[in-house]
Parts: structure tokens; sequence; C-alpha cells
């Protein structure tokens, strides 16, 4: 499907040798730093796209600018960037969403789909290169499926009615090396994110469903399998591969994916392709509201274009986001929102001076932190310090209004 236009970003001159040459991440896969897309000309990243309901929410925002920044990281290093993000218009949380407000279901993907869009739009955030449904790619699907058969761990549950076909998840080399959780653990989270443990002919109660059969009411495509629809897990393992391939550098989501969703992604991949999904599995924190993760289920959001509506500027609601480190947990409250007006208005008030102090120095710290674990906060206290210094000392630099501007459209997005 499509994206949503691509976003300029202006190229900076060459970084100098006292900034780090690469990026290097927080991998939850080895509980480590590691260097991502240090050896390589073409970075790819596949970060998981929205349910399309409920959109598009601060945490959502949040996840989406957080893979931004990495991708723009990328491209100041002077990487091209392969960037694929699927959008599961097809799943039990849409269905039960459409059913309980009379909406067909495609009619609700394809609205919350252009609102995210225009959210995206909005925020600056660059679009993905390829830009996939579950809808659109059901034969990628099934052809996974069928690529796996011969391994002996794909199997039908015996369910005359529906016996729809499951993954033996346990089965992978590796298994649980994404989320390093004890299986007592994964069974609970399991259970909690749309899986299901109890489903009677299951090998194992971790095995993760990858085609299910037809139900009266519910949408199902016909395939070699027979009539259903794809599990949720094997979408986006389908997608990736399909449009990336193989060990791409970096598998993205918020923290909330890390089990089940990106274990049972990379138990499958390792299983179809013998080689690792991602180099690297990069998670954000979750954004949270009145004490709880921001969630459809539950109902407590902020909704993009609902602070859109009342006034927000786009650029402000970006910088409220990025003043919180990708990788904390955090709880949206509005006086973010105001204090990242004002920040922006005064970032603004300098650039309108004419004249500051050089940026030089401000641009390679902004690139390191950057470059170090994706540190916004601190890259926006380095624009705050030169701001501060170039209000009060004035500075006759003129090439650092241009120079600075440019940085801070190129490395954090935000248009001044
Ligand atoms: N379609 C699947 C991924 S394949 C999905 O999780 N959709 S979603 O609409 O529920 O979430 C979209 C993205 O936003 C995911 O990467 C998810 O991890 C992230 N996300 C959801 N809620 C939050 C939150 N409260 N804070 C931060 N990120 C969140
Ligand atoms: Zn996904």
């Amino acid at each position: 499907m499509y994206a949503w236009e691509t976003v300029d970003v202006p190229s900076l001159p060459p970084s100098g040798a006292d900034v780090p040459g690469e990026l290097t991440l927080f991998d939850s896969a080895s509980l480590g730093q590691v260097a991502v897309a240090g050896d390589t000309d073409t970075a790819r990243m596949y970060v998981c796209g929205i349910t399309p309901y409920d959109a598009t929410h601060l945490g959502h925002a949040n996840t989406y600018v957080t893979f931004d920044l990495i991708n723009r990281v990328w491209r100041d290093l002077g990487l091209a960037v392969d960037y694929t993000q699927n959008v599961t218009d097809v799943d039990d949380p849409l269905l039960e969403r459409a059913a309980e407000t009379g909406v067909e279901w495609e009619e609700l993907a394809e609205d919350q789909t252009e609102l995210f869009r225009s959210d995206m739009q909005d925020l600056r955030v660059i679009p993905p290169n390829n830009y996939i449904g579950a809808v659109e790619s059901i034969a990628c699907v099934t052809e996974l499926i069928e690529h796996l058969l011969p391994t002996g761990l794909i199997y039908q549950v015996g369910d005359d009615e529906h016996p729809d076909w499951y993954f033996n998840t346990v089965a992978a080399p590796g298994f649980g090396g994404v989320s390093h959780l004890d299986e007592a653990a994964m069974i609970e989270r399991f259970r909690d994110n749309g899986g299901d443990p109890e489903r009677p002919g299951k090998r194992h109660p971790l095995d993760s469903l990858v085609w299910r059969y037809s139900r009266d009411g519910e949408p199902s495509w016909s395939s070699p399998l027979g009539a259903g629809r794809p599990g949720w897990h094997i979408e986006c393992t389908a997608i990736a591969l399909r449009f990336l391939g193989p060990n791409f550098d970096v598998q993205g989501g918020g923290a909330d994916l890390v089990f089940p969703h990106h274990e049972m992604c990379a138990a499958q991949a390792i299983v179809a392709s013998r080689e690792p999904l991602a180099e690297a599995f990069v998670h954000s924190g979750l954004v949270a509201l009145d004490g709880e993760k921001m969630s459809k289920s539950k109902g407590n959001l902020e909704l993009v274009s609902r602070l859109r509506k009342a006034g927000a500027d786009p650029m402000a609601v970006r910088l409220a986001l990025l003043n919180n480190h990708y990788r904390s947990n955090w709880e949206w409250t509005p006086d973010q929102l105001e204090r990242a007006t004002e920040r922006l208005a005064l970032w603004r008030s300098v650039l309108n001076n004419g004249s500051a102090l050089p940026a030089g120095e401000t641009i390679a710290a902004m690139r390191t932190a950057l470059r170090t674990d994706l540190n916004a906060p601190e890259a926006l206290a380095a624009v705050d310090t030169w701001a501060a210094a170039s209000l009060n000392i004035g500075g006759d630099d003129t090439d650092a209004i241009p120079e600075l501007s440019a940085a801070v459209d190129a490395l954090l997005g935000i248009k001044l």
C-alpha cells in the first residue's frame, strides 16, 4: 500500500573525527550496546506497524519517532536506508473493534491507516519505502508457511471444524533469546497478548497460530492451506523476509512486542532461512497515561490528531516525545507539551535574530548524543545551551542560524 509523502532531509557537512563514526543501540537479544549497520552501505530496518484502530496515540507516535531518529542518524552517516513497516489490517482486535462499533472492518482499517499517515506526515516521520498491509500479503504468508512445512514444525490441530495451522515455536534454534523470559512468564504474556496457550491439540502451549481456518462471519481467503487468514506473528515474519531478506540490521517496535511478537517472529525466521531475523532487536519504551500503559484496549489514550485539533504545533508534540530517552517508560502529561512549545518558541526566536554563536560544537554534540544509543534528550539539551548562550551573549555568526536549523531538521526531524 502507499505510505505518506516523503520528507525533505537536508544533508549536513561531514562530521569531524571527534564524533563516533557509527550508531550504537541497545539490543534486547544480546542485552548490550551493539553497532548497527556499521559495515554496510544500506541499512535495513523493519518496524512493526499499527493495527489500525485508535491511531495514532502518543505511544505509537513515540515508537515511530524513535525509529525515525535511527533512520536519520543512518542517513547522516551516509547510509541508504531500506525501511519496511507493516499494517496489521486484518487481525482479531481490529475485527472485534469493527464489530463493537458496527463499522465494516475494511473501512475501519482504511480510515485509521489514513489518519496514521497524516499524523506521521505532521510529525515529519520519514516514510518507509515499503509500507505493506497484511491483507495484500496473504500469498506471501501462505508461501512462507508452505516453505516451512517440510521442517515438520508446522502442523494442524486435530479440530474437525477449525483445523488451524500452528508453528512449533519452542523447537526453533535459540528460542527465548530475544526476551530471555522463563517458560512460565512466556505463557502468561502469551495469554495476555493474543496467544492461546490452552488450545487443545497443540504440541506446546507456546506454539503460535500461523493460519486460522475461516469462521462464520470472519473474513477469509482461499489458499492451499484451506480458506482462512494469517496469524499475527507470521505476518511480520513473511513481510520482513520478503522485503528485507534475513539478518537485516534492526527489528523494531515498542517494548510490548519483545514477547511474544518478536520472539515468535525470530523463531519462525531462523527456521525459514537458517539465519537470524535481525542483527539487533531494538525496543522503544512504553508511554503511559493516568498511571497505565497507553493502550487501545484500556482506552487511556491521547491522540496526535486530538492535540493537533486543540492547536498544538506538531513540532512541539515531536519535541515533547524526544525529550524522553527512547528506552525509558514514561507518562504523558499535558505540561510536557507546554514545555516543548516554549522550547520551540525559544529556539525559533534565536533563529529570528539573524546571527548567533557558532553552531559547530553544538552540532557535533547532537551527533555524538544521537549516535550513542539515541540520546535525544542530550541532543536537545545541546541545542538549549547554544540557544540560551546566543540569546544572552549575542554572537555574530550568521552561518550558525542555517547550519543549526539544518541540523535540527536533519537529525531531530524538527522544522524550525
Ligand atoms: N500491529 C502490531 C505490530 S505488528 C501492533 O502492535 N500494533 S499496535 O497498533 O498495537 O502498535 C503499533 C506500534 O506502537 C507497535 O510497535 C507497538 O509496540 C507500539 N506501541 C503500542 N502502544 C505503545 C505505548 N503505549 N508506548 C509505546 N509504544 C507503543
Ligand atoms: Zn509486527
